[in-house]
Parts: C-alpha cells; structure tokens; sequence
C-alpha cells in the first residue's frame, strides 16, 4: 500500500515518521510534483495539483476536522474524503471555551485593567443564569463545548442543521429556529463548518439579534462572520466583547483593526490543534478498516459541504 502525505508548510519528516509507525509496511513518503502514486493520501490543505496529479487514490485523509480548504479543489466524483474526528480537540475546544466564557462573565479583562490603572474597584457578582450560553454547530466538538458548559451551570443552547438532543442543552434545529436561538444567547460560541449555507451567516441582522451585552466566540472559521458588523455593535456597545481564533486572512495582518480593538482577544487559530499522535492513529485505523472493506465514519457529504 502506498501513502502520500502532502501538507505544505508542514515539516514533514515527523509526519511520515509516524505514520511509517502507524502503517508497517506501507510505502509512505511526502509529496512533490512527479511524485508516485498513491492508494492513499494524508493531507492538510493540498494544492490542487497534487488532486489532478494523484489520480489512482482510494481515500483522502483530512489532517482537520474542517474541511472547507479541501472541498476548494476538484476531487474525481465518488472518491472518499474524510475528515478528523475529535483526535484529541474536544478537550482543547472546551478548555479554551471555559477559559473564553469565564473571562468575559466574570470581568476579568476589567479587573485586570483596573489592576494596572490603580483602581481598586469591587463590580456585582454575576449570576449566571443572566448569562445563557448558544452553541452554534452540535457536531463533534459543539456537543462536547455545550455539555462542559451546561456542567459548570450556565443554562445553554445548541443550533444545528437537523434536530438533536443533549443533556442540559435547550436544542434548536435548522433556519427556521435560528432566531429564537439567538434571542436566548448572550454568549455565542460558533462551532460551525464553514459552508456554502454558513459563509457570512453572522452578519448585522443576526448579530444584533444577541442579547446586549452579548459576547462572540468564534472557533470555527472567519468568513462565518462579517467582521466589519461586529466590530460596529461592539462599537455601539450592543456587544461587550469578542474572542477570535479564526480570521478571513489566515495570518491575520498585523495591522488588521480586530487586534487593534480593545474589547477583541485574538489567538492564532491555536482552539484546537492537530495532535500527531492522536490524529495518526486515528487515520492508520480507519484505513486499515477502510481496506478491510469495513465502513468508516468521517466520510464527507460533499453536496452538504462537511
Ligand atoms: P461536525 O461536522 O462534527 O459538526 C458540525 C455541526 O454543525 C453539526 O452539528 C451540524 O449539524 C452543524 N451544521 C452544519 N451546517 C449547518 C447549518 N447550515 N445549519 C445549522 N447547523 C449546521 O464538526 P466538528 O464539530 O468536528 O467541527 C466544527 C468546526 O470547527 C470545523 O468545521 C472547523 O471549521 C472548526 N475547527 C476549528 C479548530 C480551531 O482550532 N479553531 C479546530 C478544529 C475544528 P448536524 O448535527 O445537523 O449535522
Ligand atoms: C481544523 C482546524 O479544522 O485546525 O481541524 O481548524
């Protein structure tokens, strides 16, 4: 069996490493023009040359649980592509939206600015009940975020394409109940894929339809929201604050006005990474099982777009 590895950007040598020790006995090795082909490819954000180049493959393995970067090429019709599925981001998804909820709700930029200003300056605890939580996408790591969330008490909502139940979690379902989603929201975490259906979905329209004093966390990707509207509500004080993981403009440029804003954190699309070891073992047996002739999971439905 051959594997062909190709994430530019990427230091490879680790990568095929692993997956030498994950596949014994499979020829692997990294991609460039020219190169061999493949029955299988591991990949992050190919080039669409290495798609028209690497015609005899059997399955196309994402190293992301996103996929819009992939579903941007041409693809031969019927061939797999499947993506991550959890591999160790669930946990690192909820850790960083605990860290995001709980620094907004409890004020802990103010204190920290008073601290540095000379105030001493004790606010109203908050109650979380005033503080609902929305969960935009009840996927893999949604559910895990909404779950964690509803744990530590804060009542929450989840919206997803087609109806799903979830412990603690106050559900909604499809466009038609997206409205209703946002009016219960006052902390938004947006766990969405970014499709055809979701591209700019967070415009001004929806946005403003947040509670005030509404909060966005958007982890999944940047052209889910318009950054411009949110930048004005926060600037009209409908919003009192943004965490971004995510941007149009992957590197975001230095001197882009969201890391300029002082109500804007901003990390670099670090939410939840792509741990080698989980994620290799994750693929290793999937096409093991995939070659077994067993099905597997993570399969995307390209007309639906994840
Ligand atoms: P899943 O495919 O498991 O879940 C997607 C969820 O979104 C599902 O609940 C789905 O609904 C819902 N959804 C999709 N389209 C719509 C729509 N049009 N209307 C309403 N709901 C919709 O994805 P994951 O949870 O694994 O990942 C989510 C995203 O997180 C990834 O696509 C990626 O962009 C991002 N990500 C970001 C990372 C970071 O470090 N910042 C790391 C990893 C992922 P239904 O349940 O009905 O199918
Ligand atoms: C992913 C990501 O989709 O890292 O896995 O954003």
């Amino acid at each position: 069996m051959r594997v062909v590895y190709c994430a530019p950007g990427s230091r490879p040598d680790p990568w095929l490493a692993g997956l030498r020790a994950a596949l014994p006995g499979a020829d692997v090795y990294d991609w460039s023009p020219g190169a061999a082909p493949a029955d299988h490819a591991v990949v992050w954000a190919p080039p669409q040359a290495f798609a028209d180049e690497q015609s005899s493959l059997r399955a196309v393995w994402n190293l992301g649980a996103g996929v819009d970067a992939l579903l941007r090429l041409r693809w031969r019709d019927g061939l797999p592509l499947v993506r991550l599925e959890d591999a160790g981001m669930a946990s690192q998804m909820v850790e960083y939206v605990l860290h995001a909820l709980l620094r907004h709700y409890r004020g802990f930029d103010a204190y920290e600015r008073d601290g540095r200003e000379g105030r001493w300056l004790q606010r109203r605890p908050p109650r979380r009940s005033e503080w609902p939580v929305g969960v935009l996408g009840l996927g893999v790591l949604g559910a895990a975020v909404a779950r964690a969330v509803a744990g530590l008490g804060f009542p929450v909502h989840g919206w997803s394409r087609t109806p799903r139940t979830l412990d603690g979690v106050k559900t909604h379902a499809g466009d038609a109940a997206l409205g209703d989603f946002l009016a219960a929201t006052r902390v938004l975490v947006v766990l969405l894929p970014l499709t055809d259906a979701t591209r700019n979905l967070l415009d001004r329209g929806r946005l403003a339809q947040l509670q005030r004093g509404g909060v966005v966390i958007n982890l999944a990707r940047g052209a889910l929201v318009v950054e411009s509207d949110l930048i004005a509500l926060l600037d009209e004080d409908h919003l009192a604050g943004a965490t971004l993981d995510v941007f149009r403009d992957e590197p975001l440029p230095a001197d882009h006005p969201l890391r300029r804003h002082a109500r804007i954190a901003i990390t670099p699309h670090i939410a939840a990474q792509t741990l080698r070891e989980d994620s290799l073992a994750q693929i290793a047996g999937k096409i093991l099982a995939f070659e077994r002739g067993e099905p597997v999971t993570g399969i995307i439905d390209r007309a639906r777009g994840y």
